[in-house]
C-alpha cells in the first residue's frame, strides 16, 4: 500500500439499537428514575456488557433467579422474556415486575401457545440454554423440542409428523434457519410455518447490511458482546459473504493492531444490544491509525419505535401532572 492510499472504513447502517432494546434499556432508566436505585432486573437487560455496567453503576441490580429479589422490590424482566413460571414466582414473591419483553418476543410466545393449544408438536429452532428459547419453551413445555441448526433435525421426534408447527429465535442466521426448516421439511412435508417471520426486522436488516458491507471490507468489526446471539451471527454472515476475516469486540481498545495488517478497508457494524458511542469510539481508533472517515452504506431503512411497558406507561400516566381547564 502507498503512503498516499487512504485506508477506508465502511459503516453500516442500519447496526446498533433496535426497538426492542431501546425500550427494554429505556425502562430500566425510568424506573431508576421514577422509582430510585435499588431496582432489579432478573439476567442481563441485554447481552451487552457496557450496557449492564452503566445500569448497575446508576443502581441496577442484576440477578439471575427471581427468588434473589428482596420481597415486594421493582423486578424487570429481560428483552428476551421470561416463561410464565418466571410471572408466577414473581408473584409469589410479591414483586412489583415491570416486563421489558420485546414485543417481538412475545409475538412467538403467542404462537407457540397458539399451536400447542391445537395439539401441534413444536419445533423450536434456536440455541439451546439462550435465555429466549427458554422463555418460549416454558408456554408450552410439553410440546416443544429444540432444534438447535440444521445438524440437529436427525435426532427430532414427534408424536405425529402429521401435525408439526416450526418456530425460531429471533436473532438466528436468516440463511441458517432456512436450511434448518428445509431440512425439517424434508422429513415432515405438512410442517406448518409460522403465520409471518419470527426472526425479527432488526436482526434480518442488520444481516443485509453486513452482507453488503462484507463483500467490499477485507476484515469485518463487530461491536458486541460473545453471548449476544444476534451480534455473533453478523461475524459469521460477514465471513460467509466475502469479508476474510470478521472479528467481535466489546470495546475498541479490544481491537487487535495486527488484524488490520495488509488491510485496505475495513467494515463496523454493531449488534441490536450496542450502544452507537462504543462504535463511535472504534471508528476514533480506526481513525487514529490512519484511517480515512467512515462511509455509510444504508442497506435498509428502519422507523421501528414500540411503546413502553405496559406498567411504566400506567404510572408515567398517573404521576402526570394536572393541566388547569
Ligand atoms: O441477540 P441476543 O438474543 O442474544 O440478545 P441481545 O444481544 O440482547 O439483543 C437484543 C435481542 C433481545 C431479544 O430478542
Ligand atoms: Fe426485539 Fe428483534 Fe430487538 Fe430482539 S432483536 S429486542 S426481537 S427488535
Amino acid at each position: 500500500m502507498t503512503a498516499n492510499t487512504k485506508r477506508r472504513v465502511l459503516l453500516a447502517k442500519p447496526r446498533g439499537y433496535c426497538a426492542g432494546v431501546d425500550r427494554a434499556v429505556q425502562a430500566v432508566e425510568i424506573a431508576l428514575e421514577k422509582y430510585g436505585a435499588p431496582i432489579y432486573v432478573r439476567k442481563q437487560i441485554v447481552h451487552n456488557v457496557h450496557v449492564v455496567k452503566t445500569l448497575e453503576e446508576r443502581g441496577a441490580i442484576f440477578v439471575d433467579e427471581t427468588e434473589e429479589v428482596p420481597e415486594g422490590a421493582i423486578v424487570v424482566f429481560s428483552a428476551h422474556g421470561v416463561a410464565p413460571v418466571v410471572h408466577e414466582e414473581a408473584k409469589g414473591l410479591n414483586l412489583r415486575t415491570i416486563d421489558a419483553t420485546c414485543p417481538l418476543v412475545t409475538k412467538v410466545h403467542k404462537e407457540a401457545v397458539r399451536f400447542a393449544a391445537e395439539d401441534y408438536d413444536i419445533l423450536l429452532i434456536g440455541h439451546e440454554g439462550h435465555e429466549e428459547v427458554i422463555g418460549t419453551t416454558g408456554e408450552a413445555p410439553d410440546h416443544v423440542h429444540l432444534v438447535d441448526g440444521p445438524g440437529d433435525v436427525a435426532r427430532v421426534t414427534v408424536r405425529d409428523p402429521e401435525k408439526v408447527a416450526w418456530l425460531s429465535q429471533t436473532t438466528l442466521s436468516v440463511d441458517e434457519t432456512i436450511a434448518t426448516v428445509e431440512k425439517l421439511r424434508e422429513r415432515f412435508p405438512k410442517l406448518m410455518d409460522p403465520p409471518s417471520d419470527d426472526i425479527c426486522y432488526a436482526t434480518q436488516n442488520r444481516q443485509v447490511a453486513v452482507k453488503e458491507m462484507a463483500a467490499r471490507a477485507q476484515l469485518v468489526i463487530v461491536v458486541g458482546s460473545t453471548n449476544s446471539s444476534n451480534s455473533v451471527r453478523l461475524v459469521e454472515v460477514a465471513k460467509e459473504h466475502g469479508a476474510d476475516d470478521a472479528r467481535l469486540v466489546d470495546y475498541a481498545e479490544h481491537i487487535d493492531p495486527a488484524w488490520l495488517e495488509g488491510v485496505a478497508t475495513v467494515g463496523v457494524t454493531s449488534g441490536a444490544s450496542v450502544p452507537d458511542e462504543l462504535v463511535q469510539e472504534v471508528l476514533a481508533w480506526l481513525y487514529e491509525r490512519g484511517f480515512g472517515e467512515a462511509e455509510e452504506i444504508e442497506s435498509v431503512e428502519e422507523s421501528m419505535r414500540f411503546s413502553l411497558p405496559k406498567e411504566l406507561r400506567k404510572d408515567l400516566r398517573k404521576s402526570l401532572p394536572i393541566t388547569p381547564v
